[in-house]
């Protein structure tokens, strides 16, 4: 029975990841950091978290890596943890920082000391190619990231690539676009939409709150992409890849088919900080901007290529936008208000 540790498994790829990897007969070890309150609603969503083996693990401490390292024997390496929401990133740059970039070097470096057999996959991103030098973005293409989000990723990318060609080490980077899924943290845009959207179809009042409407995503599902994050490190050789659905999307088209999953029918007004929706149906107030969630710095426009996974990791993904958001919208709707 191979064995997998996986960094992050409390959040959304994590726990998709170790239900996948469950489904395959791996022994499934898990970092989580300490709460004041422990939490795995995620994985008990998925109703696994009785099959898997959790450890305290916390990327900022060197000590505590090297233990878990030493004391867990294992196969395959997934580096999901992250302060992960770009958002944040400007608020907490030197944390974003040494968790993103310096957390991946540790692991890394403690890797090479212990168990340089291990294979290892990073979780790299769409936001390194930030203001984007060419459309549509693949491996080949240039960085400019615009958050300290990117800009860490940057690093724990390079850093991967590096060790692989340093120490020859089975390290891969994947680097992916948007995914989502009803598992989705709800400060991320797509669910904060289906989240206030199944609220407000459930009797409530609030709109949603959105910043820049214009802003363009290629979004997938979640439960595809750890799939090709499996897939990467079942190839004799490490390599990068770009994992995305090829399609772009603007956060007010994401929130349309949102809403008309959830019966709405949406009447668009103004522009701008002046742009709001109304269902016409009930004649609510659905959504209104707020340039409080405005971005210091945007990524305006993300569309991948996964060429390269397609050909060589033989990976598609398998849910399209609208179905997505239908999902999320419909998942939310069915939670407790
Ligand atoms: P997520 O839901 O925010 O999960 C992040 C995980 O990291 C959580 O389990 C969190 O623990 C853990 N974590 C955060 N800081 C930590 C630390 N200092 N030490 C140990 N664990 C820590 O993120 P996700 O959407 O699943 O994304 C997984 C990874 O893929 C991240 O590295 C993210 O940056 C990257 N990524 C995501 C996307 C996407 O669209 N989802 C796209 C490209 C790349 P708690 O549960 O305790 O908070
Ligand atoms: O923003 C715009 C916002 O926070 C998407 C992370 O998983 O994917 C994610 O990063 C877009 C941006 O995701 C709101 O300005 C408008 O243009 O959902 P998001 P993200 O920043 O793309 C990448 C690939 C990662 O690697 C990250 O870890 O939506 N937007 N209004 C808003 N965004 C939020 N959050 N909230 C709003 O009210």
């Amino acid at each position: 029975m191979p064995t997998a540790f996986i960094t992050g498994i409390t959040g959304q790829d994590g726990a998709y990841l170790a239900q996948l990897l469950l489904e395959k007969g791996y022994e499934v070890h898990g970092g989580v950091r300490r709460n004041s309150q422990p939490e795995r609603i995620r994985l008990e969503r998925l109703g696994i978290e009785d099959r898997l083996h959790l450890h305290e693990f916390e990327l900022t401490e060197p000590n505590n890596i090297f233990r878990t390292l030493r004391d867990v024997a294992m196969d395959e390496f997934y580096n999901l943890a992250a302060q992960s929401f770009v958002g944040a990133s400007w608020d907490m740059p030197v944390h974003t920082a040494d968790v993103d970039a310096m957390g991946v070097v540790r692991v890394l470096d403690t890797l090479r000391s212990l168990r340089p057999e291990v294979r290892f996959y990073q979780a790299s991103t769409s936001e390194m190619f930030g203001q984007v030098r060419e459309v549509p973005q693949r491996e080949t293409t240039g960085f400019h990231p615009r958050s300290p989000y990117g800009a860490a990723k940057v690093y724990g990318h390079y850093i991967t690539v590096n060790y692989r060609e340093s120490f020859g080490m089975h390290a891969s980077s994947g680097i992916l676009f948007n995914h989502e899924s009803p598992l989705r943290g709800e400060e991320f845009v797509t669910r904060k939409i289906t989240r206030g959207l199944a609220r407000l179809a459930r009797g409530g009042n609030d709109p949603v709150e959105l910043g820049n409407m214009d802003a363009q995503r290629d979004w997938g599902f979640a439960g595809d992409y750890v799939e090709g994050m499996w897939r990467m490190l079942q190839q004799e050789e490490a390599g990068d890849y770009v994992l995305a659905t090829g399609v772009t999307t603007t956060i007010r088209d994401f929130f349309t088919y949102a809403a008309e999953a959830l019966d709405m029918e949406l009447d668009w007004q103004g522009e701008g900080e002046a742009e709001t929706a109304t269902d016409r149906r009930t004649g609510k107030r659905v959504m209104q901007v707020n340039p409080k969630f405005y971005r210091p710095a945007e990524v305006d426009l993300l569309i991948g290529d996964a060429g390269k996974a397609r050909d060589r990791l033989g990976w598609a993904p398998r849910v399209g936008i609208r179905e997505l958001a239908g999902m999320m919208a419909r998942a939310d709707y069915d939670l407790p208000v």
